[in-house]
């Protein structure tokens, strides 16, 4: 199977390097590529030994938003020949060592979507602190009740797409640029019939560089819930 796999970064210079060299330990055959907004050229720097013509940046120039950021490396790595598409963060939150199992599940169990998710029992996660963790339980929680797909978990942004689902997102979706994207994305997949599972993952905190959520990033993931919240309803109606 041809594996792709996007990273969004802003101001990452700090982890980016490591994780392209695990990435490369781990599935030496997977295209890579990063999506940089950084400000400045320090993660595209720190990236530089580690690219070749499979693994690649592209630098945006300005701060778009995660989700945009994801959309983005998707159209890209969909011009070439992968049949799934990873998405994970560059700050190891998201262990590289899972990114096999997670291909190889999508395939096997006939997935269109496959989530690590934090909120299975055998779940971990580790060096949260307190007001992180009730901040992303409540909006899980929030996220369920009005989105309504049965998952538990709807923001954690490591993930495997199959190429029809991947199509489908980049050619629907953009209500939203930031982390609510993920909520987006599962909406227009899950109410279109596509199959969506969960496994679950250990989930560690950042130890390095610096978090990109802030108050106008949980705004911004209030007001695209009520939009998503709209996309759902629209395609039950479709649907029925
Ligand atoms: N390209 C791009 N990447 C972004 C943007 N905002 C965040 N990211 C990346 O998205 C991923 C998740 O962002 P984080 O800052 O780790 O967000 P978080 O995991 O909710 O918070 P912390 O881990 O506590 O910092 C990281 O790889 C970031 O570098 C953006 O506007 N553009
Ligand atoms: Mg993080």
């Amino acid at each position: 199977m041809n594996l792709g796999i996007v990273i969004p970064t802003y101001c990452e210079e700090e982890t980016i390097a490591a994780l392209l060299q695990t990435i490369q330990a781990q599935v030496p055959d997977a295209r890579v590529l990063v999506v940089d907004d950084s400000p400045n050229e320090r993660t595209a720097d720190a990236a530089a030994p580690f690219l070749d013509a499979r693994r690649r940046i592209v630098r945006r120039g300005a701060k778009g938003g995660r989700g945009s950021a994801v959309l983005e490396g998707m159209r890209q790595l969909l011009d070439q020949d992968v049949d799934c598409i990873v998405e994970m963060d560059a700050d190891f939150s998201h262990p590289p060592a899972q990114i096999p199992d997670l291909a190889n599940r999508l395939s096997s169990e006939g997935l269109d979507l496959l989530i690590a998710s934090r909120y299975l029992p055998e779940s971990k996660i580790t060096n949260w602190p307190a007001s992180r963790r009730v901040l992303s339980a409540a909006s899980n929680r929030l996220a369920r009740a009005v989105l309504g797909v049965p998952v538990r978990d709807y923001t954690n942004g490591f993930r495997c797409y199959s190429r029809p689902a991947a199509e489908l997102v980049t050619g629907s979706c953009g209500l939203g640029t930031g982390f609510i994207a993920l909520s987006e994305s599962l909406v227009a997949l899950y109410y279109r019939g596509f199959r969506v599972g969960e496994v679950p993952t250990t989930f560690v905190n950042r130890s390095r560089g610096e978090s990109s959520l802030d108050a106008g990033e949980i705004a911004g993931a209030v007001r695209g819930l009520a939009r998503i919240h709209r996309l759902k309803r629209q395609l039950m109606r479709d649907g029925a």
